[in-house]
């Protein structure tokens, strides 16, 4: 069984060989992306059973997203495949130093998740036997099925007894002129919350924790990541715990925030304390950092060992 369940989509991602205007750019290079996905690759990659749940096209690209799932580890039994709907695509432009994303996405076979995806025998089971469910506001942007899916797997927390991890993954190109409401229902249902300092300003309009721990609620542990490069977590006990990032050479930062969440959960289902599941967060954040993919590959045992686990003397 599946100690962690994932569920958002996955897409096929094309980055732009050059960094001349998108009309001009004649090469492309293909990898695999979409935050849930990354997350649970991350989660498998430091030895914790993890399933991804989503649906993908009966088409290359979804066989492709599989394969490449399954080659990191991931379970991805639970993933239905429709033979209408097109798996998405985005495209990642650098140039000037900024990176943009463009998404191919409406109409995709994700897109048309809805309640009765999580009646699927073998997402039920997987739902059943997961002792935490990752998901993003991004999946709660993707469609209004998949908006009110997220509402009814908040629910089925309380009936099957798994804890509910969101991260904001604020995207206001998914948005646009939507109503953000499935958005803050899910972020007030969630067990974890994991935010950065910029998008909760442009979420929320604050990243002061306490002003946080007033509009999310009283559940959660905040865990938010500052511009200053400190994670800090907040627990619903008032604790507070901060760790410093590392300073990485960054070569394209897309997937790093995945890439924390997957440290910091894999930490915390080892049972490790709130220092060190942060600084997992951390390490697993800089595997990201350091390549242009929104993922890094999964490390070899002993390095696994270092991300999960960092001790204090290992860490001064
Ligand atoms: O967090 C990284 C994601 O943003 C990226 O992999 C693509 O899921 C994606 C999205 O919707 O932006």
């Amino acid at each position: 069984t599946c100690r962690v369940v994932c569920v958002g989509e996955a897409m096929i991602m094309l980055a732009a060989g050059t960094g001349a205007p998108l009309e001009d750019v004649e090469t492309f290079r293909r990898s695999v992306g979409g935050a849930e996905c990354n997350v649970a690759g991350g989660v498998a990659g430091l030895g914790i059973p993890t399933g991804w749940l989503s649906r993908v096209g009966a088409d290359g690209f979804g066989r492709h997203v599989l394969r490449d799932l399954e080659r990191r580890g991931v379970d991805v039994g639970g993933v239905e495949q429709d033979p209408l709907r097109p798996t998405g695509l985005y495209v990642k432009h650098t140039a000037g130093g900024r990176t943009r994303m463009h998404y191919y996405r409406t109409g995709s076979a994700a897109a048309a998740m809805d309640v009765s995806f999580l009646d699927r025998p073998a997402v039920r089971d997987r739902l059943a036997g997961a002792e935490l469910v990752h998901t993003t506001g991004i999946t709660a942007a993707i469609s209004a099925t998949a908006a009110e899916m997220l509402d009814q797997l908040a629910l089925r927390r309380d009936t099957l007894g798994f804890s509910l991890s969101v991260d904001l993954n604020w995207r206001p190109a998914l948005w646009r002129d939507q109503d953000p409401a499935p958005l803050w229902r899910l972020l007030r249902a969630a067990d974890v919350v994991l935010v950065g300092a910029d998008e909760a300003m442009l979420f929320a309009g604050t990243s002061d924790p306490a002003q946080l721990r007033e509009l999310l609620g009283p559940r959660a542990t905040i865990v938010l990541k500052s511009d200053a490069h400190v994670a800090l977590a907040l627990e619903p006990d008032g604790r507070r715990t901060e760790v410093p990032a590392l300073t990485v050479d960054v070569v394209e930062p897309v997937g790093a925030g995945d890439a924390f969440a997957a440290g910091y959960l894999a930490a915390t289902l080892q049972g490790l304390p709130m220092e060190q599941r942060l600084r997992s967060g951390h390490l697993s954040a800089a595997t990201v950092l350091a390549v242009p993919e929104d993922h890094a590959e999964p490390p070899p045992g002993a390095v696994r060992q270092v991300l999960l686990s960092c001790t204090d003397e290992q860490w001064a």
